[in-house]
């Protein structure tokens, strides 16, 4: 018997898995020191999402939420990857079909070295004029009597995340469904699974026969639905997972 908070069943599907996928919310990235959105001390603590993440909370307080974004964009900036996304590095290089599916706007998987790589609801890192649709610059300070709006139509400029009530973007959500038929093994890191349709996809997957695992650091709302719940920071579980499943496949090999 070992001590590792995951099974055995989940290293042996790991090691014999051709197509993994991983999906990951904001719990990755916490131990990066960015804040989550529902965890105590999230970034809903402080603001209410129906504030600050919807269009009409937008065109209510274009300044309001522009100069948001600039201090989460500051604050992603500074962050680095930490042992969690590395560990995906790893894993992708030792699977032949390996996707991370993130709801995270952080860029930090594309920053580890993640190469291939869905985002479901944006990435900070861009923006667009809601008028032209045109990208737009990213800017690094906003005052709280200026609007940021668009050089060529003079629309306002809005970061390129997805709002609750807003479409996600149409390859992101069709390509993440389509994994979802030929998965092996599913890997749900650090997502509360309440945002849908995010939280459909572990759902689909299994029942199209994939082992589905998450890794948290509570049971999530979808938890009794999946296969497995590992206990634990993603920062920790993830390497030490990463770590079992070489050794297995090693073992395989012999
Ligand atoms: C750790 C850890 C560590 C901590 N290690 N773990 C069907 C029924 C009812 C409603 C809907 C429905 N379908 C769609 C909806 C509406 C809505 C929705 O889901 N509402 C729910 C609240 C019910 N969905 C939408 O509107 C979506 N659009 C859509 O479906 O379009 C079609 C449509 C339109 C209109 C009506 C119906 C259909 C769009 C959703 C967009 C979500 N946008 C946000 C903001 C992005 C921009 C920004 O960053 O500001 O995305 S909201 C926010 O939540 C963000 C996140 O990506 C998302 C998910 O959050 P996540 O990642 O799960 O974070 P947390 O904080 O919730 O959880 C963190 C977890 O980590 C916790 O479990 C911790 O325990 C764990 N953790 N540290 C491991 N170290
Ligand atoms: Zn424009």
């Amino acid at each position: 018997m070992s001590n590792a908070p995951y099974s055995d069943t989940l290293v042996d599907r790991l090691a014999c898995a051709e197509c993994v996928v991983v999906s990951t919310g904001a719990g990755i990235s916490a131990e990066s020191g960015i804040a989550t959105f529902r965890d105590p001390g999230g970034i809903w603590t402080q603001f209410k999402p129906e504030e600050l993440s919807n269009v009409d909370a937008f065109l209510r307080n274009p300044n309001l939420v522009q100069r948001w974004f600039v201090e989460r964009r500051r604050i992603a900036d500074n962050a680095a990857p930490n042992a969690g996304h590395r560990a995906l590095v790893e894993l992708e290089a030792m699977v032949s079909e390996f996707t991370v599916i993130t709801q995270n706007v952080d860029d930090l998987h594309c920053r580890a070295g993640s190469k291939n790589i869905i985002e479901l609801h944006g990435n900070l890192t861009r923006n667009y004029c809601i008028d032209c649709k045109e990208p737009a610059d990213i800017v690094d300070e906003v005052s709280e009597d200026t609007l940021v709006t668009c050089a060529t139509c003079s629309g306002l400029i809005r970061p390129d995340v997805v709002w609750f009530g807003e479409m996600l973007p149409e390859k992101a959500i069709v390509d993440a469904f389509a994994l979802m038929v030929n998965v092996d093994v599913m890997l749900v890191v650090g997502t509360s699974g309440i945002v849908r349709p995010a939280a459909d996809l572990p759902l689909s997957a299994r029942s199209n026969g994939a082992y589905v695992a998450e890794i948290n650091l509570e049971v999530s709302e979808i938890g009794h639905l999946l296969d497995e719940t590992v206990l634990g920071p993603s920062g920790t579980v993830l390497p030490s997972l990463v770590e079992a499943v070489r050794t297995a496949k090693e073992a395989l090999i012999e």
